[in-house]
């Protein structure tokens, strides 16, 4: 057994105990109610999922484990010479709410390198797709076609206590997070440079590293990378990519179903795909400009003209955040660092002065302020990843660091198969006493 799985296991037993006593001594306290704008509205605010990964303050945005963003990347261990932290450190994190030693992580890099081989029918999927399929759904499909490899599945169908559902998900979870870089990689290359060929992993790189050099990128492409994983990993429960995987798995599908169905729901234009529809905007107003950079007068032009044709303004608003997101800021000191002169990036910053005044003269959107996908497609685009098509497939590889850790410890503490109630429109209106009063009308 692995040290990150050891450490994982005797915080599993610990937790256990917490778990148990709270349903079973207080299962009936009340901790929220539900409104009939929560019941149509999507279910905000309602809180009805239990994680220890993450979560989300409306205000300060996200804490992994109780550690700020800026924290995390302080605190983990970094590669030398690198500004970012190795991921492999972030599972640790996610999963144990430990920062790892260098030992620790050494450990895990390694762990990560002998599960990284793919199958080669997975190629054959990939390549089967016509090179005209959005990355989203071919990246989808692949890590379906690895269904076949769960241990869970073998496990279930011999016969398996609950208790150890656990382990063979860790298996499961981290054969695929290693995984899902050279997948990537692979469609990348497939789609927009089959000149780089299939590139073999290089065993003297982390999972960041590794990925830069097989995207055919070079430094710091690798740091990007190793920052783009760690502030996409999670973001609490209830958003659509983590809460589909977790609704998936609670039925015990294993991570296989649940991972390509949490990257389904990312790839809506609400979710993860808003990073590419924000550069598919920008470059709209890049071409309205004829390439210069528009003053702030034709920028809230732009902005306006958006949203009178009913449309919203991509990479702004949020559904639980109300302030500008950290993930934003971090990639926005990237860029300050590293692309200060970048002409998108000016754009961006451009955007940054004018929208939040014009969301909330318009008076619609809660949060006027920019969020994660306003900012990533710029520092992509900047080191030649220009096919936005592609920016989802990065947030798919991060967001399966937050959603497969929160998978194993459903699975460790015994989550429930979820299912919650629906009623219908009639009863909503009799709930409220709308049949009556329509009655006394009449
Ligand atoms: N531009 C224009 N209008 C906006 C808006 C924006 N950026 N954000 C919200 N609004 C509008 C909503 O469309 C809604 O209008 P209607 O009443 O006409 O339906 C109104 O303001 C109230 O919405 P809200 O309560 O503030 O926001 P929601 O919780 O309903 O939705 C969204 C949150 C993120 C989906 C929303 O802000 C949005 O569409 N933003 C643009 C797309 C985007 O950037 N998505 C990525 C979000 C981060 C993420 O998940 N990344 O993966």
């Amino acid at each position: 057994m692995s040290t990150l799985k050891d450490k994982l296991y005797e915080k599993i037993q610990e937790h256990r105990l917490r778990t148990t006593k709270l349903v079973k001594e207080y299962g009936d306290k009340v901790i929220d109610q539900v409104t009939v704008s929560q019941a149509i509205g999507g279910m905000r605010g309602i809180k009805s999922l239990v994680t220890d990964i993450s979560y989300l303050d409306p205000f300060e945005g996200i804490r992994y484990r109780g550690f700020t963003l800026p924290e995390v990347l302080e605190k983990l261990p970094k590669p030398e010479g690198a500004d970012m932290p190795y991921v492999e450190g972030l599972y640790f994190l996610l999963l144990t709410g430990e920062i790892p030693t260098e030992i620790e992580v050494e450990e895990l890099k390694v762990d990560f390198k002998n599960r990284r081989i793919v199958p080669h029918y997975v190629w054959d999927v990939i390549d089967a797709f016509p090179s005209n399929s959005h990355p989203m759904a071919i990246l989808s499909a692949a890590v379906m076609s690895l269904e076949r490899e769960s241990h869970f599945n073998v496990k279930y169908r011999k016969g398996m206590s609950k208790m150890d559902y656990w382990d063979s998900t860790y298996e499961d979870a981290t054969n695929l997070i290693a995984k899902m870089p050279l997948i990537g990689a692979y469609i990348y290359n497939k789609l927009y440079h089959p000149e780089n060929g299939h590139r073999y992993p290089d065993p003297n790189l982390d999972l960041g590293g590794n990925f830069a050099y097989m995207m055919g990128k070079d430094k710091p492409y690798d740091d990007v990378s190793r920052m783009y994983f760690i502030i996409h990993a999670d973001h609490e429960s209830g958003n659509v990519s983590a809460h589909t995987g977790h609704l998936v798995a609670s039925s015990l599908s294993d991570v296989y179903y649940a991972t390509s169905a949490m990257i389904n729901g990312l790839a809506g234009p609400l979710h993860g795909l808003a990073n590419q529809e924000v550069l598919r905007w920008l470059q709209g107003l890049k071409d309205q400009m004829g390439g210069k950079i528009p003053s702030e007068e034709e920028m809230k032009k732009y902005v306006w003209d958006t949203l009178n044709k009913g449309q919203v303004i991509p990479g702004y608003g949020h559904a639980v955040l109300r302030k500008t997101d950290p993930r934003y800021t971090v990639q926005r000191e990237f860029c300050l660092k590293n692309l200060p002169d970048d002409d998108l990036f000016k754009y961006v910053d451009a955007l940054y002065k004018v929208v939040p005044d014009i969301l909330r003269e318009q008076g619609k959107a809660k949060n006027p302020w920019p969020n994660v996908d306003a900012q990533s497609g710029v520092v992509q685009w900047h080191y030649g990843v220009t096919q936005y098509d592609f920016y989802t497939v990065l947030f798919s590889i991060g967001r399966s660091f937050g959603v497969l850790s929160n998978i194993i410890w459903d699975r460790a503490l015994g989550y429930a198969l979820e299912r919650p109630k629906s009623v219908t429109t009639d009863m909503l209106e009799e709930m409220v006493g709308i049949k009556k009063e329509m009655a006394e009308i009449e």
